[in-house]
């Protein structure tokens, strides 16, 4: 593979860019016509407009990005996350015009695309599930049948689901019908397809994810757990790696589960199997993602492994150069998405100029992102500006790290998630560790207790950047934080 184009925009096409450059490998951008003034085209070696800006129009056009590979004599396509990356369609199309697609088959992306095929699939290798049915409800009859017997509250959920679309709470049987109603309707409207199935309803859960690899030869190691819990709207805030809940056999246990998820549908290259783990630490398979995931920073930083290289590595049919015996956890790792989004206000869209852009520069701290001070955000994608992780000793010290450098992220212009990230950092149930999915809703009440006042914060950074300070003298720093462009060195 010697030119890779990248199918995506933002932070991610520059990410997936650095990694083929230090590889030696050519890249080419894509951009829409609302991009064409951005870091990811000015960074490629080769750019071409793929149409207007909707995505529809341009990042999703299947025959136009084929094309562009075909004229520069492109031999990858990288799909980064969303747009196509799930896009059995467009892997088998790439792989049919000779052109390599950096994923898994689609095969594997057909069964993980479908809740109900993927716990078909995996239902003959001992992965643990929430109590429920493994086939779509045709009968309502037979249904509440079941759900009497699983016990309520139970959950619907679309099997093409996504994003918590499609998903219904029964908290007794008399709201069944109704809300059984509701589910399909909003399924066939947003997948096209109205199959769906009912589960036990795990009502206090953290969402546990573990990233896996997987060569071509028939090699899977897993790289650990994410965390995912701080969640709103079914959108992720707040990622960390190690959980601060799991212990090693646990750990082993969901890892060795994860492997035999990936080994279930014959996976290649990086994938993530999610977990639910509920209160008493049972944990239970929910669903495969078949990408790169936006918080895959935490794992490369407490593994020093980096894994669009290793996606491409797989991709080239390369056997993985590690086994699971020489993977260990070093350190802790947090992410904060930055959205241009207001807290204050529901988490609505900011929308507006970057006036002010200075990121923090700081030992340890890795800003991926494809902004310039004087940038507008564009309305047509996803609002997400940049993702800010940090890499400590410990917890602790992580958790020091990201207030200051929150403190030294300076944005103007825009409303942002940085404070609500604050106000996350320093809450005991997150520092203790005691949290699910349900933190944001039970805890952030805004204009109460957000970023008390200027003087406070500056305090609670200064505090911070001691304890941090203090750990750094023990940490090793992995090998893939050397790169200048992982992290902003002093
Ligand atoms: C669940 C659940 C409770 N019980 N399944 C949400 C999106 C989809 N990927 C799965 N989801 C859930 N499935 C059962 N049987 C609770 C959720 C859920 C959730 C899961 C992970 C992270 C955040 C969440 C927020 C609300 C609900």
């Amino acid at each position: 593979m010697k030119k890779i184009l990248v199918a995506n925009r933002g932070e991610i096409a520059l990410r997936v860019m650095r990694s083929a450059k230090k590889m030696g490998i050519k890249t080419v951008a894509i951009f829409s016509e609302a991009d064409r003034d951005t870091p990811h085209v000015y960074f490629a070696d080769e750019a071409v407009c793929v149409g207007p800006a909707p995505s529809s129009e341009s990042y999703l056009n299947q025959k136009k990005i084929i094309q562009v590979c075909k004229d520069l004599n492109v031999d990858g396509i990288h799909p980064g996350y969303g747009f196509l990356s799930e896009n059995a369609k467009f892997a088998k199309a790439v792989t049919k015009a000779g052109i390599k697609f950096i994923g898994p088959s689609p095969y594997a992306i057909n069964i993980m695309g479908s809740k109900l095929d993927a716990k078909d699939a995996v239902k003959k290798y001992d992965i643990p599930m929430v109590p429920g049915v493994d086939h779509a409800i045709t009968d309502i009859k037979e249904a509440k049948k079941i759900a009497k017997k699983i016990g309520y509250p139970i959950l619907i959920k679309a099997s093409a689901g996504g994003g918590g679309k499609g998903m219904r709470i029964v908290e007794e049987e008399k709201e069944f019908v109704e809300q059984m109603d509701r589910a399909v309707s909003e399924a066939v409207s947003a997948f096209g397809d109205g199959s769906v199935f009912i589960e036990k309803y795990v009502g206090s859960p953290r969402h546990i994810e573990i990233q896996v690899l997987a060569d071509s030869h028939g090699n899977v190691v897993h790289l650990f757990e994410r965390e995912c819990s701080i969640q709103r709207r079914h959108q992720k805030v707040i990622e960390e790696a190690p959980s601060a809940v799991l212990d090693e056999e646990l750990r082993n246990e969901m890892g060795a589960a994860a492997v035999r998820v990936a080994k279930a549908c014959k996976y290649e290259g990086a994938g993530t199997v999610e977990f639910l783990l509920d209160e008493n630490k049972k944990f239970y398979f929910l669903e495969m993602n078949t990408r790169l995931q936006v918080e895959h920073p935490v794992t490369e930083l407490i593994t020093g492994i980096d894994l669009v290289e290793q996606q491409i590595l797989v991709a080239r049919g390369k056997k993985l150069a590690f086994k699971q015996e020489d993977l260990a956890i070093e350190g802790h790792a947090i992410e904060l998405r930055v959205y241009a989004e207001d807290p204050k206000n529901n988490f609505l869209p900011s929308i507006g100029t970057l006036t002010t852009y200075t990121k923090p520069n700081l030992p340890n701290v890795r800003v991926d992102d494809a902004y310039q001070e004087g940038m507008t955000i564009p309305i047509h994608y996803d609002p997400m500006i940049a993702k800010l992780a940090v890499y400590a000793k410990d917890r602790k010290a992580a958790i020091a790290l990201m207030i200051e450098a929150i403190a030294n992220y300076k944005i103007e212009g825009i409303e942002t998630t940085l404070d609500f990230g604050a106000f996350v950092m320093g809450h005991k149930s997150f520092t203790s560790g005691k949290f699910d999915t349900h933190f944001v809703g039970k805890y952030y009440k805004p204009g109460k207790n957000l970023k008390k006042d200027k003087k406070e914060f500056d305090l609670v950074a200064k505090i911070a950047a001691q304890i941090f300070e203090q750990s750094k003298k023990q940490l090793k720093v992995p090998e893939v934080l050397n790169e200048d462009w992982f992290v902003n060195r002093k």
